[in-house]
């Protein structure tokens, strides 16, 4: 019997109105944790929410991208929270320069299977998240601060399905 190992990655084009624009590069290797690599620039120094939220749709920016995406039906958190969404990878952090540089590794965002993450979007926020440890706890709350300052706060592309198989 032969194992046959599988690499999938996929990417992200994040644009706004705002000049605010990344890319974003997801892999994982078999069964094991995503690597998600890349930068985003434009953005106000400091730290910025960054998530997967649950629908691909981006016509009406964070609303129509829905929650975090929560499979398992957990509460909002940190990414190395147990209790938390999938789609909750914390905050990602804006230099002087405006640009942040995002490498990090995560168990809950698979690439294929039945909770893959493929199609769905991609939301950095004009604001931090507080990771469910403030007043903003509730996804749905956070996300519509979002929208309120939509052409401010947040902006998003869906993966392009663009996933390699090697
Ligand atoms: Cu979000
Ligand atoms: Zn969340």
């Amino acid at each position: 019997m032969q194992i046959t190992l599988t690499m999938v990655k996929a990417v992200a084009v994040l644009g706004s109105s705002e000049g605010v624009k990344g890319t974003i590069y997801f892999t994982q290797d078999g069964d094991g944790p995503t690597t998600v690599t890349g930068s985003v620039s434009g953005l106000k120094p400091g730290l910025h929410g960054f998530h997967v939220h649950a629908l691909g749709d981006t016509t009406n920016g964070c609303m129509s991208t829905g929650p975090h995406y929560n499979p398992a039906g957990k509460e909002h958190g940190a990414p190395e929270d147990e209790n938390r969404h999938a789609g909750d990878l914390g905050n990602v952090t804006a230099g002087a320069d405006g640009v942040a540089n995002i490498n990090v590794s995560d168990c809950q965002i698979p690439l294929t299977g039945p909770n893959s993450i493929i199609g769905r979007a991609v939301v950095v926020h004009a604001d931090p998240d507080d990771l469910g440890k403030g007043n903003a706890t509730s996804c749905l709350h956070f996300c519509l601060l979002c929208v309120d300052r939509v052409l401010f706060l947040c902006f998003e592309l869906r993966f392009h399905l663009s996933v390699k198989w090697f």
